[in-house]
This record gives C-alpha cells, structure tokens and sequence, in this order.
C-alpha cells in the first residue's frame, strides 16, 4: 500500500456529527422533484470546497495517473436492501424488489454540472441511451436483460448510469447482485461463485468504501456479506454496516449494533427505506417518525439512525479521503 493510500485514525472521527435533513423542494405533477437529496446536503455543508479544489488540481493534471475518486460500494446478500440503500442516498429510482432483481454490476457515476435541469444517460454494450429520472428503473431493467438475457442469469459486464445533477459530489456509486448459495431454476450451478468473483473485484481497491448491507430480520453473524468484506478490508476500517428494514424487526435491533459481533470498523447505521409505491418525501418522513417515536427504536442513538446520518458518514469518509490523498500528493512533489 502507497504512502499517500495509507489511512490513519481520523477516519473514525465520522461517528458523532449531527446529521442536517434532506430539504425537498417543490412538488410538480404530483411527482416529487429532489432537489437536495441527502447525498447532496451533505456535500454543500462538509466537502463542497474539496471537491471544488480537486476539480482545480483536475484541470491542472495534477491527478491525471493512480488516483481513483472514492466509490461507494454496496455488498449485501440478496434482498437485503441494496439497491434500495443507493437510491435513498442518491434520490433516484432504481428497480428494486423480491429475488434476484440486481443482475449486473450497477456503475452509478454522480456529476455535478450547473444546469438545473438533471441529465441521465445508461452506457452499456457501447452503447449510450439517453433517459429521465421517470423511466430510470425502466431503462435499467431494458438494459440488464440485454446484458445478461431475459432470465434469472447474471453477469459481470458492468452497466454505467451517468447522473448529472446540480450539486451532487463526483462519487461513484455501484449497485452489486445479492449473495445467493442455492440456484435457482434457470441459474447456473455455480451463481455462487460468480457473484462472490464479482464482489470481490469491486470490494478490492483501496479507495472503495463497502457499506455491508444487513437486514435487520437476520442474525448478523450468518451474513455472508460480512465475511466477504472482511477478507478484503481485514480491520474494517473502510467498511460501514448499513442495518435496514428497522421497521420489520425493531426487538433487539440495539442490542444487536451496540454488540457489534461482526466487528464494523466504521459502525452502523440504522435505516428504513421506502416502501412499496411511497415517494422519496414520504419514506424519510416515515424514517423519521419510526426512529422518533418507536418505543425501542428511538432509543438508538441518534448518530446511528437515518439515511441523512448515512450520506453524512459517506460523505465524511469522502473528504477524509481526499484530504489525505492530497497531503499525499503535496508531500511527494
Ligand atoms: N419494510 C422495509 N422494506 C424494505 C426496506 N428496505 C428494502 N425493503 C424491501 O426489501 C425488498 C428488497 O429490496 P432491494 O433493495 O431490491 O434489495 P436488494 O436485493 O438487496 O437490492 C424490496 O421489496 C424492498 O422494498 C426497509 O427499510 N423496510
Ligand atoms: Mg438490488
């Protein structure tokens, strides 16, 4: 590991901020348009500047060779939540749902530009179709067939989804098949083996944050996700536990993240996404309400509950690491 990669203490600073809540804008033809969803508060309030001198060091070729801007990963068995998790982070649509519903390798590439005017674009086969923030799920499910068949089969060739959005961070984000043991009819006997190939390519590189995926309806302990990242990232120190489905399973949902049995370097967040046809205004005021007033729920402590929590660890864990690749840079030239 290069000197500059080398992460130190500072990373587990993240725990203890307050989280600033998503504002939501405006509300047209009864579909809800996301103007500061949570990824993005939680820039303009902590690494916007950051991310603006890096830009300056992009234009001057400074970081042309050997530095990848950090990617959020997310790895977790099947059904666990995942996609769900992005898109309450992103504030986009993506397909969600029971079984294997993630067949390829999502590449979520966030932009910012100065249109108001969002611009969304999939890149898959080489080719790039041009789509909106309405037909996003659709045109995913489109392109995954042609990627990987109509069936239940998966496949490691990668589809990139270009959002370019006011004011989102340049971060990338990949969206990754479940964890699967047992084939189901029309899948390969060796589903397993592909999907963990798949994982662990992306789970490898340094600058990759994993946030391990885990349904609160199972024991921690039997997550295949966890032994996964471990192997990858041995003391946990770029891996954060992402707890959902909190309102299916609130008993001993405190007990569990406070024993921390699985060992996360970066701790855990507790979260409720949406659900069923709810729009992105109504899942974080239902989030918000469930971890206030739950008679067990709302005794987690409040750093450890919420998807604006989550997108500020995230986004922490961003800035950290492009203040040290930069020191890095300033101290070899
Ligand atoms: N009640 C509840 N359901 C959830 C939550 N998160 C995800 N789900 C549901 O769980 C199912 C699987 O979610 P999905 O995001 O597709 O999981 P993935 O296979 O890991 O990508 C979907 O029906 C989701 O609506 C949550 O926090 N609460
Ligand atoms: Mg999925």
């Amino acid at each position: 590991m290069s000197a500059r990669l080398k992460r130190s203490g500072s990373v587990s600073s993240l725990g203890n901020q307050a989280a600033s809540p998503p504002q939501i804008i405006e509300e047209k033809n009864q579909e809800v348009v996301v103007s500061h969803v949570p990824i993005v508060s939680s820039v303009d309030d902590h690494i916007r500047p950051l991310l603006d001198a890096v830009d300056k060091l992009r234009h001057l070729q400074v970081m042309k060779e050997g530095i990848q801007l950090p990617t959020i990963v997310v790895v977790g068995d099947q059904s666990s939540g995942k996609s769900s998790v992005l898109e309450s982070l992103a504030g986009i649509n993506l397909p969600r749902g029971q079984g294997i519903c993630t067949r390829v390798p999502l590449i979520m590439r966030l932009q910012h530009h100065s249109a108001t005017e969002p611009e969304l674009s999939l890149e898959f086969n080489g080719k790039t179709v041009r789509t909106s923030e309405a037909e996003i799920a659709a045109a995913i499910t489109l392109a995954t067939d042609e990627i990987a068949g109509s069936g239940k089969g998966i496949s490691h060739v990668p589809l990139t989804l270009v959002v370019k959005k006011k004011g989102v961070p340049d971060l990338t984000m990949v969206d990754l098949p479940g964890i699967t043991r047992v084939p189901v009819h029309g899948q390969p006997e060796n589903i397993y083996e592909q999907i963990a190939g798949i994982i662990m390519e992306y789970i490898k590189p340094e600058e990759s944050i994993i946030l391990n995926v885990l349904s609160a309806t199972v024991d921690f302990t039997t997550c295949e996700s966890i032994r996964m990242s471990q192997k990858m990232d041995k003391n946990g120190g770029r891996t954060l536990a992402v707890v959902t489905k909190a309102d299916r399973a609130p008993e001993g949902l405190l007990e569990k993240v406070m024993a921390d049995d699985v060992n996360i370097g970066l701790g855990y967040v507790c979260v409720r996404n949406r659900i069923g046809d709810e729009s992105y205004k109504e899942a974080r005021k239902a989030e918000a309400d469930l971890f206030e007033t739950h008679p067990l729920l709302s005794k987690i402590d409040k750093s450890m509950v919420g998807i604006p929590v989550l997108a500020q660890k995230t986004g922490s864990y961003s800035s950290n690491y492009y203040i040290k690749m930069l020191a890095g840079h300033s101290e070899e030239d």
